[in-house]
């Protein structure tokens, strides 16, 4: 069989992108220097996977570099540019950002990755039409350095699926609505490619999602059936299409792509005849792929190609300059290198290996009732309406230099440590300036709290320059899971017990609950995602009781990212949320009740997932609330809807806060309101943070005032 990739990092393998893009908006460079990096990281990709040995024609994807967004530059590609961004200077950065006094488009996750897309807006009147200059540009590109490419398109389903109805749409319209008109550009699309390209690769992982069939059905019957168009290749990836693809292949579409990671689909058999490409090799995972299972899956799906069952993008580029990392590894060259392996040995039929299933019965510890606890909490001395922050106060430019110096060996650990202390000296004094009840010491000794918590376990390991592209120029470097983890010391006792030394108010001790600590690494796959989510709770439990032990009266454990691992399938999503509960309330419940447990969510429209935020049953819940009309009065314990955004650099006036308190006190009793901004402060500069917070701490005292 042939090898191919569904696609690429483009972040560049030292980031040279992210500070290509950052100097450009600083204005520092102008458009043309952006381009001419783009166009070097592209030329640079195709000759490295060309030396892998990505040799046939079409064997090479084109089209999957982008500036800043995949499903941006789909919206771009059919000219579903929403009016107002039109008269912008730059109308494709201000769509991904903003720009002056325009806010841009919302940002969402990639279907269950961490990756980000700008969420296209559609209308009903959009004008679709093909704007082919990027695909046909790309093409053009490679072939001029010798390479013949498969262009790959965002599919129209799930182009339509992912987008959200335009402002001002009437009731009922659904983008999907517009699809024939979306086809019309799709076959303006497909018409240019026609002589330039063997095969045009459409994505649509919205097929493993769930039907839609009927959409499916009649985008490819429309595509396949124009009189003039490159061969088709329809690429589902993300887990099973098994039932979509009876609808798929009703349609005379010339290949399809399968994501064969977890299994073989059904319904393959009716692409016989047909290019069937065997995704075998994960594009997200990082652990090498075993062969055998490979070519045995490969063999059972009737495979004519080998690949990837999603594009690379979800993996750091290499494996060459890491060290210390565990064996067993494959970024995406490695990745690239396996892919053309596996194509050479072909297909052999053999046993096809089964996921590993939960060990045991999950069961939800618990701790004593809500109303006892508050009751053995009440000499924490605290007023009504309490005043607190999420934990991260500004992240100062010393503080990050001195991170880099102590990890380069060029700062000695005493000196680090000094300094780490002198900061958070500073912040327990700004707290108490400012009046806040509950204080927190800062986090100055984190950078990311999942990486932190990585390097202070056993069973992780971190890489040096592993970064995935989070969204736009943004990244993160996961931490490997790889082996059972366990907790060989305290990690954060000192730093707190240092704060609450310094301040007679409590100190909020802060760690980051084990479902976002999975969520946000590359886990192992010889164990059930559960069993891991367990042991990284138990780690947590072990801290939360040293923290106890140390005199830390409340513990705020954070799960962001409880949401984020969802399943994609509405029929998991139950199973799900009973473990996380139950991992979140196993590193939580070892507490006394007279311990206040705290967890904060990044999100508010936690719709779906506000049974399970009940069920953490912690003391109190800060979550996000300014930007929406949250619905404080779901929750039965101490609720913090955030009173402010933090994420823009905007002063919430005093006035302000006050009627959100008045307005969140209709349906929530004081006795259970708390009074914090939306989510951490490491992003703002010390400026912002005293203004706001003076102003959440006088709203806090006028509103406590006018109680009874
Ligand atoms: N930490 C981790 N994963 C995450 C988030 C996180 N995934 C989801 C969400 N938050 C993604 N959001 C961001 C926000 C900011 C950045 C990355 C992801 C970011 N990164 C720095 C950059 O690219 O310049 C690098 C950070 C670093 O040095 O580690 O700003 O919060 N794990
Ligand atoms: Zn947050």
């Amino acid at each position: 069989p042939s090898a191919t990739i569904l696609g690429y990092p483009r972040i560049g393998p030292d980031r040279e992108l992210k500070r290509a893009l950052e100097e450009h908006w600083a204005g520092r460079t102008g458009r043309a220097e952006l381009e001419a990096t783009g166009r070097r990281l592209r030329a640079e990709s195709w000759r490295r996977l060309h030396e892998l040995g990505l040799r046939e024609p079409g064997a090479l994807p084109s089209n999957t570099f982008s500036l800043y967004d995949h499903v941006l530059d789909a919206a771009v590609m059919l000219d579903a540019v929403p009016e107002r961004y039109r008269g912008a200077a730059d109308p494709y950065f201000a769509m991904a950002r903003g720009a002056d006094g325009l806010p841009p488009l919302r940002m969402t996750k990639w279907f269950d990755t961490n990756y980000h897309y700008i969420v296209p807006e559609i209308a009903p009147r959009t004008a679709f039409r093909a704007v082919a200059d990027k695909v046909l540009g790309e093409l053009a590109e490679a072939r001029a350095l010798g390479y013949e490419t498969r262009p790959v398109l965002l599919g129209p389903v799930t182009f339509l699926r992912l987008a959200q109805a335009a402002p001002g749409a009437p009731g009922g319209f659904d983008p999907l609505d517009r699809l024939d008109d979306v086809l019309d550009a799709y076959g303006e699309l497909l018409a240019a490619l026609a002589g330039e390209a063997a095969w045009v690769q459409l994505d649509e992982p919205i097929l493993v999602v769930d039907g839609g069939s009927p959409a499916v059905r009649h985008a490819y019957r429309r595509l396949a059936g124009l009189p003039t168009r490159p061969r088709l290749l329809v690429a589902s990836y993300f887990g099973d299409a098994g039932d979509a693809l009876p609808a798929l292949a009703v349609a005379p579409v010339d290949g399809v792509a399968v994501d064969l990671t977890h299994g073989v689909p059904r319904n393959l058999e009716l692409f016989e005849g047909r290019s069937v490409v065997g995704g075998v090799v994960s594009g997200r995972e990082v652990w090498r792929t075993d062969p055998d299972a490979a070519r045995a899956r490969l063999a059972a799906a009737g495979a004519t190609s080998v690949s990837t069952s999603c594009s690379l993008l979800h993996v750091p580029y290499t494996l060459r300059g890491e060290s210390g990392l565990p064996s067993g590894l494959a970024f995406a060259e490695e990745k690239v290198a396996e892919v053309v392996a596996l194509a050479a040995l072909g297909p052999k039929a053999g046993p096809v290996p089964v996921p590993p299933r939960p060990a045991g019965e999950v069961r939800a510890e618990s701790r004593g009732p809500y109303e006892a606890r508050a009751a053995a909490q009440r000499d924490l001395g605290l007023p009504a309406l309490p005043t607190t922050t999420i934990g991260s106060f500004p992240q100062t430019g010393e503080l990050r230099a001195a991170r880099s110096a102590v990890a380069a060996g060029r700062l000695p650990v005493a000196e680090y440590e000094a300094r780490i202390e002198a900061e958070i000296a500073r912040v327990i004094r700004e707290q108490e300036a400012l009046g806040l009840d509950v204080l927190v010491h800062g986090e100055p000794e984190r950078n990311d709290m999942v990486q932190y918590f990585a390097e202070h376990l056993d069973g992780f390991a971190v890489t040096r320059n592993g970064w995935v592209q989070s969204y736009g120029s943004r990244c993160t470097r996961p931490p490997i899971l790889h082996g059972d983890v366990s907790r060989p010391g305290p990690i954060t006792v000192r730093w707190a017990t240092y704060a609450q030394s310094l301040t007679a108010r409590p100190v909020k001790g802060m760690l980051t609950g084990p479902v976002t600590i999975v969520a946000w690494s590359f886990v192992r796959d010889d164990i059930a995602l559960r069993d891991v989510t367990m042991q990284v709770a138990d780690a947590v439990r072990a801290e939360v009781a040293d923290l106890e032990a140390a005199g830390v009266r409340v513990i705020q454990v954070d799960e962001p990212a409880l949401r984020e691992l969802l399943p994609l399938r509405r029929e998991e999503r139950a199973g799900y949320l009973a473990w996380a509960v139950a991992a979140y309330r196993r590193a939580t419940s070892g507490a006394a009740d007279a311990t206040q447990i705290h967890t904060h969510l990044c999100y508010s429209d936690a719709g779906e997932v506000l049974e399970a935020i009940d069920a953490l049953d912690a003391d109190v819940t800060s979550i996000e609330a300014a930007r929406s009309g949250f619905a404080v009065q779901e929750f039965s314990r101490g609720i913090g809807p955030g009173v402010y955004d933090i994420h823009s650099p905007r002063i919430p006036g005093r006035d302000e806060v006050v009627a959100r308190l008045r307005r969140a006190l209709a349906a929530v009793p004081a006795s259970r309101l708390w009074v914090n901004p939306d989510c951490g402060l490491k992003t703002r500069t010390y400026d912002e943070v005293r203004a706001s917070l003076a102003n959440v701490v006088g709203a806090a005292e006028i509103v406590r005032k006018s109680l009874k």
